[in-house]
């Protein structure tokens, strides 16, 4: 379970959750080299690129947010950048459409130089201003006359980490917006952002109504928890303050590269999935079944395990680092306490255990141990923000599959178990009995 080297394309100095992200990555490369000979060429096309796209991404400073500004055009994307960055660099316009060419505000634009080079944005189109973590992209229209703009968006689609859709109330119920892009982008609910833009020309009634309607379109394509964000470019009131706030809490936490990134991967592994037949046993799944019945048991435990699957509430992050630990990664806290608990080994815990060894009492832990802070790292992915549950079995989880793909592959391991190793073996012991 090591860091991939110095000299690997994805070594990256990140934290403990991207260390399986980069393993997943890195496998589906190795399987795309493996499965290269015996499929046609064009059937892995995509999954080979998307792989060159991904590791590429997670040695590209993945601790900075690319922020892509979306939408038809004259929904104000380029009015809301110039708000966001404080800079009146993109042109805003009344002739439609305006933007033809992507433009890059950041604090520090050298700093990310590689970043927006791999981003194709033109070096006379970076301009300082906006977030620190955040490269704020003004993106064309995608709704253009003109098909280059289609094009060069589609293009910035692929490869931002978030996308804040800039829409207004003439335009929000857009059936491109909802049909071609929205609900073909819905796995990456995650990491999409809508501005209503343009509220300043609504009574507050109206805006309401409109965001109630634009609230029930966006879950009808996937999106039933995506924030929506009432705002106006050009008045005070109400100004850009909230989606200004979205982007410094995106920049704080510091992972939509990683969410990102994390369900390419996804989609990519099961675009691939058809591809490979049954699988040989996995470690532990299938068998740990197999030998919990011959122990007596009538079933498994699987609480860590059903954490990790692509159902689970859970932030994906938290899946990430089921994925990264090993076994050795959890820790026992109350142990003094005589209510001994195994939970995930974080700074937490840590400090926990410290605590008990030093003769605290319950009293002395309850702030750190708290389940308000527990429930914090479900919501949020910060793994260090309070006490949560994990088992060993961690270091036998390896993926985040649907809960039906993970029952039916145990229980396909479990009788390939049962029906071959172990009939095998019967019928070893009734041929010695004969002789
Ligand atoms: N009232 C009002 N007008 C706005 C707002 N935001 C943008 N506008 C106006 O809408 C028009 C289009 O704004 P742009 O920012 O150029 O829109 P865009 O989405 O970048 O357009 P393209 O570059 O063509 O895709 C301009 O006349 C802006 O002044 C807003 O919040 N309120
Ligand atoms: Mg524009």
């Amino acid at each position: 379970m090591s860091d991939p080297g110095p000299d690997s394309p994805t070594a990256i100095a990140v934290r403990p959750e991207t260390r399986g992200l980069v393993r997943r990555v890195e496998a589906l490369g190795r399987f795309v080299d493996a499965a290269s000979p015996h499929v046609e060429p064009a059937d892995l096309t995509p999954v080979r690129d998307l792989v060159g796209r991904l590791e590429r991404r997670l040695a590209l400073s993945p601790e900075h947010t690319v922020v892509a500004l979306a939408g038809t055009t004259g929904s104000g994307k380029s009015s809301l950048f110039n708000a966001l960055a404080g800079t009146a660099a993109s042109p805003v316009g009344v002739r439609r459409p305006t933007t033809s060419d992507v433009v890059a505000a950041t604090p520090d634009p050298p700093q990310v130089a590689e970043l927006l080079d791999w981003l194709d944005v033109s070096p006379s189109r970076r301009v300082a201003g906006g977030q620190p973590g955040i490269v704020l992209l003004d993106l064309p229209d995608f709704d253009s006359v003109a098909a280059q703009h289609r094009r060069e968006v589609d293009r910035l689609l692929r490869v931002v980490d978030l996308v804040v859709w800039v829409t207004d109330p003439q335009k929000y119920a857009d059936r491109s917006l909802h049909a071609d892009y929205l609900r073909t982008l819905a796995r990456h609910a995650a990491t999409t952002v809508v501005a209503f833009n343009q509220v300043d020309r609504l009574e507050a009634a109206e805006t309401d109504r409109c965001l109630i309607d634009l609230a029930q379109l966006l879950a009808d394509d996937g999106y039933p928890r995506v924030p929506v964000l009432a705002v106006s470019a050009i008045t005070a009131e109400p100004g850009t303050a909230a989606l200004t706030a979205q982007l410094r809490r995106t920049a704080r936490r510091r992972t939509a590269a990683i969410l990102r990134v994390a369900a390419d991967t996804d989609a990519a592994v099961a675009s691939v999935r058809h591809l490979v037949g049954p699988r040989a046993v996995d470690p532990g799944q299938g068998r740990g079944l197999v030998a919990a019945l011959a122990l007596g048991a009538e079933g498994i435990n699987m609480g860590t395990r059903f954490m990790c699957t692509r159902e689970s509430p859970i932030h994906q992050l938290v899946k990430e680092r089921i994925v990264a630990n090993d076994e050795r990664e959890t820790e026992l806290i109350f142990r003094t306490m005589r209510n001994t608990s195994r939970v995930a080994k974080n700074t937490i815990s840590t400090k926990v255990v410290a605590m008990e060894k030093e003769g605290a009492k319950f009293e002395d832990v309850r702030e750190l141990v708290a389940g308000a802070r527990g429930k914090m790292v479900y919501a949020t992915g910060d793994a260090d923000e309070g006490i949560w549950s994990a088992g060993q079995v961690q270091g036998l989880i390896h993926d985040i599959p649907t809960c039906a793909e993970l029952v039916s592959r145990i229980m396909r391991e479990a009788e390939a178990i049962i029906g071959s190793r172990l009939e095998a073996m019967m019928s070893g012991a009734r041929r010695q009995a004969a002789e």
